[in-house]
Formats: C-alpha cells, structure tokens, sequence
C-alpha cells in the first residue's frame, strides 16, 4: 500500500536502522523506543493487524513475522535474559500504525500489567 509507513519501509522508500531481512518479513527499530531494545518486525506483505491473520495464508505471514522477532531476539543476545513480544491491535490495543507489527522489548524488566 503506497499510503503505508511500514509497506514503505520495506519498499525501502523511507530509511529505517535495519537490523534483519527475509523474503517474508523486516526487523528495524522503532523511531521511538520504549526499552533499550525496542524493534519492529514487519511482514513484506500488507496486513492491518493480527485480526487480518485468521486464515491459512496470514498464519504464514505471522508465523514467519513471529520467527524474525525470536531470530532477532537471539541475535541481539535476548534469548537468555528474556524479552517481550507485543502486538497492538485495533485502537483498544493502543495500535497507531496499520500494518501488523511485532514490537520485540528487550534490555530491562518489563513491568505487568501493561498500561
Ligand atoms: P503501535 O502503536 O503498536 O502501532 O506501534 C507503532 C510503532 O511504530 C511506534 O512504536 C512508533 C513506530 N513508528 C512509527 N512510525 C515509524 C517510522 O517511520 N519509522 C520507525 N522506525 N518506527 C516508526
């Protein structure tokens, strides 16, 4: 979608601080990042939001976006102190971009509940 930030990232029509790419799926991080580590995981192909993924073809698109996350997670040294995986959805879920993302939050003890 041309009108889309994260199509346009991939796209690479906007510079982002990539971080690792697959024929599925992006990982970049956040312009505004909540933790010392805060990066975003894309799909490739434009989906709005996890609610978009109840089928055979977006359980592939969000399998392989969840594996990025958790590759990346690793690669940046996550895996053994532990990290969190979020996906805003919807405007109750607090999402402000339309294109499914994965927010992997790693470098310091996240709190819970979430606000
Ligand atoms: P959410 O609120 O869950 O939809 O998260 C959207 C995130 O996207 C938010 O943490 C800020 C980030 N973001 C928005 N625009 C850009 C951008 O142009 N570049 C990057 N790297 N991150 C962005």
């Amino acid at each position: 979608m041309s009108d889309c930030i994260f199509c346009r990232i991939v796209a690479g029509e906007i510079p982002a601080k990539e971080i690792a790419r697959t024929a599925d799926a992006v990982a970049f991080h956040d312009l505004n990042p909540q933790a010392p580590v805060h990066v975003l995981v894309v799909p490739a192909t434009h989906v709005a939001n996890a609610a978009g993924t109840d089928t055979d073809a977006g359980e592939r698109i969000m399998g392989r976006t969840v594996r990025l996350a958790v590759q990346v997670a690793k690669e940046l040294g996550l895996a053994e102190s532990g990290y969190r995986l979020v996906m805003n959805t919807g405007a109750d879920g607090g999402q402000s971009v339309g294109h499914l993302h994965v927010h992997l939050l790693g470098g310091r003890r996240m709190t819970w509940p979430p606000g």
